[in-house]
């Protein structure tokens, strides 16, 4: 008898059983189909795609005692995943859903806006007079990220729409948000990475007693046309570069131009010089940075390409510890590849990915092993060879889940230049920094943190990895990093003119200006600074104080 929580073994479902855990709520998972006779409340947090889950829940034997649970009457919560499946079906797939909602789940339209739909957007309840006890709030942001919605049309669809308890607005298109009638409910965000928004919506959902949970009365079906703005959001992420110190502890380290030791300097003891430098704890700091308001955080190991990660168990360690402190997005990155155990053993990078889902990581950011996998799909004429590491992860998790992290570097030429590149020239603008004035660069790729320089460039490797399946761009500049300038605004043009997914603008950040002037001159939908905010300069808060000032939209906590 109880709570239990169904996980059908590809979402990252540690995230959930963590915010479970610190609302001191009891719970047991569903390990067999007889589980369900016991459940006396199930919540079903899916991560991932919709025809992996289903297939996930029919190969355990699932799916029918989960159709039977809901017709039982006992109280049902699905997240994402979870409340999609309460649909007929999903473009995102072949297979049928569970029909109890007569609508079906279509893609988004990237025409005037990045697909996925990945942040923080507020959410509208359609009856003003009714609004629920829910513990859901207007004016309030929560955590989404999903390519495919529930479109609301209660002209069309009448039956639907009495399913329909909030609504959110992306670009022109106003989708589902939450569901809720009878014994069921259901959320297309993540209450569990929506910070203290997300855990105020299920301590009230846990608090109601469960006689109450089951008899949630109908929606009022109200037209709701879209409105000129929608109510998504900028996020501020933190990122934290990670890696072994020369005494083998994991410390948060920062580079200047990825160049991660002291140097040498008369306030430095000889034996400092050349150390790694040491700018905290990496769970300390995750925590703190969640405390400070930051939008989503990202953890980089930035040695692993030269071992296995799997053998990394302090990596997967600072992840568990960090995902049960931590209720915004957390990314992790380095290391996911194919690798080779030292014993021999083979690990596919989807295996990797995911042991750092299941450690509470959200997305994964893949760096060297994109840009090799857009290599080899250029050297086979342009074809995908649907076993790469983003094609795996993604076809398992969701395109969603996977981020690639690029690591571009600027090759200066001539003036006169008429290579191959030419059509990706930048040349220095007046205004901008005085060393770059006068002189012309392209972007170019590299891997092993910038220790390889290939023949690739950004816009490139941006596109052959949007083309692959990746549902985000973390862009990185090797030449701004840790320098304090600010973003480098044309590369960051460049890259964000060039796909329809995501980008997050990172390195560079200075001061509080450097993020009012990426948003509005590039459009991204996220900027990411480690440096300032490692050293206390500028704090988080300061940062959405002033884009809050110069009108950009941000998440207030
Ligand atoms: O190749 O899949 O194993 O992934 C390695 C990952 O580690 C990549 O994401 C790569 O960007 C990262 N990485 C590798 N070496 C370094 C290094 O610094 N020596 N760090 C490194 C990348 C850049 C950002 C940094 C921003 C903001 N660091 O993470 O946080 O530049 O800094 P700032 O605000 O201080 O300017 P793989």
């Amino acid at each position: 008898m109880g709570l239990f929580l169904l996980d059908y073994g590809a979402g990252n479902v540690q995230s959930l059983a963590n915010t479970l855990k610190r609302l001191g709520c009891d719970f047991r998972w569903i390990a067999a189909p007889e589980d369900f006779d016991e459940a006396t409340s199930l919540i079903f947090p899916g991560v991932g795609a919709f025809q992996t889950a289903v297939e996930g829940l029919t190969a355990r034997g699932f799916l029918e005692p989960l159709r039977a649970y809901i017709a039982s009457g006992r109280p049902y919560f699905g997240i994402c995943i979870g409340m999609q499946v309460l649909f007929q079906s999903s473009a995102e797939g072949s297979i049928a859903g569970l029909g109890i909602i007569p609508s079906a789940i279509d893609s988004f339209d990237n025409a005037d806006k990045s697909v996925p739909h990945m942040g923080w957007n507020s959410v509208e309840f359609l009856d003003p007079d009714h609004q629920s006890n829910e513990g859901i709030y207007e004016n309030t942001h929560y955590y989404f990220v999903h390519s495919y919605r529930a479109s609301y049309d209660p002209e069309h669809n009448p039956d639907a729409a009495q399913w329909v308890h909030t609504v959110t607005q992306y670009g022109q298109e106003v989708f589902v948000a939450t569901v809720r009638k009878g014994n069921v409910f259901g959320c297309q965000f993540h209450p569990e990475k929506s910070g203290e928004a997300g855990l105020k919506l299920l301590e009230a959902w846990l608090r109601k007693p469960e006689s109450e949970r089951a008899h949630a009365p109908p929606t009022l079906r109200i037209t709701r046309p879209p409105r000129p703005k929608d109510g998504f959001t900028k996020r501020i992420v933190a990122c934290m570069d990670v890696r072994a110190n020369d005494v083998e502890d994991l410390v948060v380290t920062k580079g200047d131009q990825y160049d991660v030791r002291e140097k040498s300097s008369t306030a430095l003891t000889v034996s400092a010089a050349g150390a790694v430098r040491n700018l905290g704890k990496p769970v300390a700091l995750a925590a703190r940075y969640f405390a400070e308001g930051a939008d989503e955080l990202a953890l980089l190991n930035i040695t692993a390409f030269r071992h296995s990660p799997l053998h990394d168990q302090p990596m997967l360690a600072v992840v568990r510890a960090a995902a049960t402190m931590v209720f915004v997005p957390l990314t992790i990155g380095g290391g996911i590849r194919d690798t080779v155990d030292p014993d021999g053993t083979p690990r596919s990078a989807l295996e990797v990915a995911g042991a750092y889902f299941r450690a509470g990581a959200d997305k994964v950011s893949i760096g060297s092993e994109a840009v090799h996998a857009v290599e080899r799909m250029r050297a086979n004429g342009g074809r995908a060879e649907g076993t790469s590491a983003i094609e795996t992860i993604a076809h398992a998790y969701g395109r969603q889940a996977v981020v690639v992290s690029i690591d571009p570097k600027r090759v200066y030429v001539s003036a006169e230049y008429d290579g191959p590149r030419r059509g990706e020239l930048v040349y220095g603008r007046e205004g901008g920094v005085e060393a770059e004035r006068g002189k012309a660069w392209w972007y170019q790729c590299t891997v092993s943190g910038g220790r390889e320089a290939r023949d690739l460039s950004a816009v490139e490797l941006a596109q052959g990895v949007e083309t692959l399946g990746a549902g985000e761009i973390l862009l990185n500049s090797i030449d701004r990093d840790g320098t304090g300038l600010g973003f480098d605004l044309d590369l960051i043009l460049l890259v964000r003119q060039s796909v329809r997914i995501p980008v997050v603008a990172s390195s560079g950040a200075g001061n509080a200006e450097h993020f009012v002037e990426v948003f509005k001159c590039t459009g991204v939908e996220a900027a990411l600074a480690a440096g300032i905010f490692h050293r206390k300069e500028v704090a988080i808060q300061e940062v959405k104080t002033a884009l809050m000032e110069a009108g950009v939209n941000v998440r207030s906590t």
